[in-house]
């Protein structure tokens, strides 16, 4: 990926739960046919979730996980849909059987914490991995989060866990890192760390953001969800700005489109001649 573009990465939950789509795609064909949207309209990946990460969702088996997202994944390819699609999980064999089905990345919300086996997974399959901070796990994730400097924090976090991740025999070359918005973070959490990006972007890794509709921006706008795509595209926007190269939004065409803007006016900034006389 070079400097100024960026990957837009949709989001197709198969769940009954998921905080801004449950329910929606749970049946294949219903996933499919928004993935296909989704591509159209830009996504170069397509993020396939089995299991909602809301604040209190339910943990679901391996086996239920796999009944959802499998017969999306394998029609994603009969469908010869270009995008490639990740997997949204922390179980490894969740993990190992959307590869086979297809999967040439994995999501994992709990960087390769989640399952003892993740990591070997990832590195012998070869594929994409996100690595992303959460703080506690999502049912305590809310209650009451604390940090000295959220964004140091983060960081520290990230960088330790890129460490053990290419420990394992993960190529460097393959691992993205996620901030984690909205994962064990309170409203001025999840915004120092938008304002602050630039720091994790010293990790030399892709920065992934994941802002799309979460309730700081409800907090922030007072928009319930399903309102909350202007305040969606600001915030992909002012990443981009501070580096994010990464998006994973659940509406692709419009967030694509600021995204355009924002990076042609970005190139624009970084070209200009630095001793121009008026
Ligand atoms: N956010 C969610 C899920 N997975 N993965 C990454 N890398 N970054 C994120 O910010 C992120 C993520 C939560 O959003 P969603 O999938 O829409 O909801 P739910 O977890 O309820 O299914």
């Amino acid at each position: 990926m070079s400097d100024g573009e960026f990957t837009l990465m949709g989001v197709i939950n198969v769940t009954p739960d998921s905080f801004s789509d449950g329910g929606r795609y749970l049946n294949p064909e219903a996933a499919v046919a928004h993935g296909v949207r989704l591509e159209a309209e830009g996504a170069a990946i397509l993020d396939v979730g089995g299991e909602s990460t809301r604040p209190g969702a339910a943990e679901v088996t391996a086996e239920e996980e796999l009944r959802r997202v499998l017969p999306v994944i394998e029609a994603l390819g009969a469908a010869r849909v270009r995008a490639r699609v990740s997997i949204d999980t922390s179980k490894a064999a969740v993990a190992a059987a959307a590869i086979d089905a297809g999967a040439s990345m994995v999501n994992d919300v709990t960087a390769l914490r989640g399952d003892p086996h993740m990591a070997e997974v990832v590195a012998d399959a070869g594929v994409d991995c996100c690595l992303m901070h959460m703080l506690g796990n999502p049912r305590t994730m809310q209650d009451d989060p604390r940090y000295d400097d959220v964004v140091a924090e983060v960081k520290a976090f990230l960088e330790a866990r890129l460490a053990v991740a290419t420990a394992a025999g993960i190529a460097e070359e393959r691992i993205l890192l996620d901030p984690g918005i909205g994962f064990g973070k309170t409203v001025e959490h999840n915004l120092e760390l938008l304002a602050r990006l630039d720091e994790l972007g010293e990790l030399g890794r892709p920065v992934v953001v994941g802002t799309s509709n979460k309730s700081f921006l409800g907090r922030l706008t007072g928009r319930a969800l399903g309102e909350r795509l202007p305040a969606t595209i600001a915030s992909c926007v002012l990443a981009y700005e501070r580096g994010a190269r990464v998006f994973r939004v659940h509406e692709v065409a419009p967030v694509a489109d600021a995204l355009s803007v924002a990076a042609a006016t970005v190139a624009a900034w970084t070209t200009r001649p630095t001793n121009t006389t008026r």
